[in-house]
């Protein structure tokens, strides 16, 4: 790991390496994981990717608990590939963050130890089938919203990782979108089910953007530093402006009175979420947080014969080699 607290004898000293890692912020230039950084740009960004990484991991549950009953053959095949895309992109992110220094296992232990933290959205319950296709368009939806700028983010390994998640994640959202447009061609129940499904996630939709931008305590530093490139309230506008007209092709309706189009504004006035029901979520005092980590934790304890017999048979293979060598 690169050393981000003291300058290399022979160089100008910390003040050169700030004024070059600054450079390289303010021409939108990548900062790679060799790179000298602030310790505040690299823990801001272990909390951040570790989080993300944390809610691809712990969203598999809300969805995979429907796997076992998927309405029919071709839902169960096309759930399943969805929940194994977001376990590739957990670890995609793991990847990325353990090039700031961190291995996978620490993450794993703060998670489960409840020292770090996941997104909000997954602490509610997926109650009926059509929470699936609503996860999709909507959870999906508002994740694209947020992820498609940190393509650009400043660090290079998330930026990349951001890439490939983003056309997977598009793609989650259209078979979202399409399984509720299936359901609303159906029965009315199927249409009341959906409604009702889309009623349930929306204001917590928007809870996944963060608090409001003045009191959010981590956008200024971020933008800054090309960590975030907007800040909470304007993806979060982006994602209602987004939605609205993809409602109206489904024929459902967002559980908001105060949703209107702003014809000065260019684009939609809306309510606001209940940031003390956010909070309370984020302590841990959700619906789920509970169910969530406890099954984060059992599977992370029933896996660890494979790590035990994984890191023994690679100690094995070095040993065979060495002798091969000697
Ligand atoms: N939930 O200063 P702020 C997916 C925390 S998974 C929980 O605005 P920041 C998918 C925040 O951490 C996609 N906590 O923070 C998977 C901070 O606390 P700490 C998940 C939240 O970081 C499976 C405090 O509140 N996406 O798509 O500047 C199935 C103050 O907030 C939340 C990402 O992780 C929240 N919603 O901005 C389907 C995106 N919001 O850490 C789909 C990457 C805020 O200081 N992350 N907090 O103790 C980000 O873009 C930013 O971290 C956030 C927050 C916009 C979320």
């Amino acid at each position: 790991m690169t050393d981000t607290t003291t300058a290399p004898a022979g160089t100008g000293g910390e003040a050169d390496l700030l004024a070059g890692f600054e450079a390289t912020i303010s021409h939108n230039d990548r900062i790679e994981p060799r790179d000298w950084m602030p310790e505040g740009y690299r823990k801001t960004l272990i909390r951040q990717v570790a989080q993300h990484a944390h809610s691809e991991i712990i969203g598999m549950q809300p969805e995979g608990n429907w796997i076992g009953r998927a309405p029919s053959l071709r839902r169960k095949a096309i759930l399943l590939a969805k929940v194994q895309d977001e376990a590739g992109h957990g670890l995609y992110l793991y990847s990325a963050c353990e090039t700031l220094g961190v291995s996978r296992g620490q993450l794993t232990e703060m998670l489960i130890e409840g020292r770090q933290k996941y997104s909000s959205i997954f602490n509610y319950p997926t109650l009926s089938y059509a929470d699936v296709g609503t996860i999709g368009w909507l959870v999906d939806g508002a994740a694209i919203c947020n992820q498609v700028p940190l393509c650009r983010t400043s660090f290079g390994p998330y930026g990349r990782a951001m890439i490939r998640i983003c056309k997977e994640e598009s793609f989650h959202q259209r078979q979202g979108f399409e399984l509720l447009m299936t359901m609303m061609r159906g029965t009315d129940e199927q249409r009341a089910m959906v409604q009702e499904s889309v009623n349930r996630f929306w204001w917590p939709a928007l809870m996944m953007f963060g608090p409001p931008d003045d009191e959010s305590p981590n956008s200024a530093q971020s933008m800054a530093w090309g960590i975030k490139r907007n800040t909470n309230d304007d993806l979060r506008q982006r994602f209602v402006d987004m939605s609205v007209p993809q409602a109206k092709v489904l024929g459902v309706t967002f559980p908001d009175p105060e949703l209107r189009w702003n014809e000065e504004r260019q684009a939609h006035d809306f309510g606001q979420p209940d940031w003390d029901e956010f909070m309370q979520v984020v302590k841990g005092n959700g619906p789920c947080n509970t169910q969530r980590i406890a099954h984060r934790r059992a599977a992370h304890e029933d896996g660890a014969w494979v790590r035990e017999a994984a890191t023994a048979y690679a100690a094995q293979q070095t040993s065979v080699r060495e002798e091969g060598l000697a």
